[in-house]
């Protein structure tokens, strides 16, 4: 299918906000600040107050790969309705949403050019703040209020047609959940993983297990995810003195199973992990997995006495939340692993002196994590994993003592 609607130059800007009727007749500079892998993003500058937003336009096509790989930029009106659905649960989480044209497939929104990327602020060896717990919160909120027990049963139909998002869906099937395990032009490595690389493509146990996690993606229609919820996906930063943060990017948002959105930002804090250990620098290995697990049980089970249909049970929860969990953990795996083998890299590692053994390490953690994830009890018992899969604790640029004696004396 082939989209006509009007690609937006800088210099058109501030007549896409006129047209919006956003803002009236006075000098808007704009300057672009695109930077994710999918689309261009502005921002606009009110000359007279400095008053700021900024325009987000999906392109039709993967920006970073350009025409030649086309890209349904529906995926705009997919981000749109899932700001309009965390808003209504935990507006504080998320940016702003002021407007979207479905015309042109662009969003004006809260400027967040004064916050940092998490991922950025990570490399650089700051720390999380309350992110790992706005995670959690943010998917606890908006997954029980879109699933089986916030909506009724004809809400949750409606919500289940008005959310699929294929294309989007699609990329992950495949640069996530196929790919990395398949020799295909995408996948590209350090060569100082290469064994690595092909034992995990001959290695059936864990195929089959990605195939469960794969197909779980595709039909384990749970809740509204986010659908891409990485540390690149988080803006943090201080505003009159109080700690701001916003989860943004929700253009691969659809209704899937609960445990991939965690699972994405446990993976990628696994990786963080490996770099901080890289790097000499202060680490608890799990503990920002730890925290969100922690906030997102919590809330979820705050929530839970208000759900609409009482023949879910309390036992039941129990059962739904171990199953959150485990596929939670599955995901964090593939995410690490595609993350390394795949298509899509990450600068936590790419950017190390030398990434091998912090590569290494983290493909390892992956590959345990998904084989193990109904068997792995708890955050502690993922920190013991991460621990014995080479990413031990560093305290003020000493390693901890994680002999397994270490271990069970600081319990
Ligand atoms: C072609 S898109 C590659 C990756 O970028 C996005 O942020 C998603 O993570 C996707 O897998
Ligand atoms: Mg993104």
């Amino acid at each position: 299918m082939t989209y006509e609607y009007r690609i937006l130059e800088a210099a058109e800007v501030a007549a896409h906000l006129r047209e919006r009727g956003y803002w009236g007749t006075g000098a808007v500079d704009v300057a672009e600040v695109s930077d994710g892998n999918l689309n261009r993003v502005f921002v606009a500058t009110r000359r007279d107050d400095g008053r700021s937003v900024a325009v987000k336009q999906a392109l039709p096509w993967v920006r970073v790969a350009g025409p030649s790989w086309p890209m349904s930029p529906t995926r705009a009106a997919a981000e749109a309705r899932a700001y309009r659905r965390v808003t209504a649960v935990a507006p504080e989480t998320v940016p702003a949403l002021h407007d979207y044209d479905a015309q042109n497939f662009a969003l004006i929104m809260e400027d967040l050019s004064d916050l940092r990327v998490l991922r950025g602020v990570l490399n650089e060896g700051g720390g999380y703040g309350g992110a790992s717990t706005a995670v959690g919160v943010f998917v606890a909120r908006l997954s029980f209020a879109t699933s089986d027990f916030g909506l009724s049963s004809a809400e949750r139909k409606a919500l289940l047609a008005e959310s699929v998002n294929p294309e989007l869906c699609k990329i992950t099937e495949d640069l996530v959940l196929a790919e990395p395990y398949l020799e295909h032009e995408h996948n590209h490595w350090h060569e100082g993983v290469a064994d690595l690389v092909a034992a995990y493509r001959a290695d059936t146990a864990l195929r089959t297990e990605i195939a469960d996690l794969r197909h779980t993606f595709m039909a384990g229609a749970q809740a509204l995810l986010h659908g891409d919820l990485h540390t690149g996906s988080i803006m943090v930063g201080v505003r009159d003195g109080a700690e701001v943060i916003r989860i943004f990017d929700p253009e691969f948002s659809f209704v899937g199973p609960i445990g991939f959105d965690l699972g994405l930002y446990w993976g990628n804090t696994i990786a963080a992990e490996a770099r901080a250990h890289a790097l000499g620098r202060s680490i608890e290995p799990g503990a920002e997995l730890a925290r969100s697990w922690h906030a997102f049980e919590s809330e979820f089970r705050r929530l839970w006495p208000d759900r609409l249909d009482t023949f879910f049970d309390d036992a039941y929860l129990d059962r739904f939340l171990r199953r959150v969990w485990s596929d939670a953990l599955g995901y964090a795996g593939a995410e690490i692993i595609r993350r390394i083998i795949g298509f899509a890299h990450l600068s936590d590692l790419d950017t190390l002196p030398d990434p091998v053994a912090a590569s290494r390490r983290a493909l390892t953690a992956g590959r345990e994590l998904i084989l193990r994830r109904t068997t792995l009890a708890d955050p502690e018992a993922v920190g013991e994993l991460l621990t014995a899969t080479g990413t031990p604790a560093v305290i003020a640029g000493r390693r901890q003592d994680n002999s397994v004696e270490g271990v069970r004396q600081r319990r």
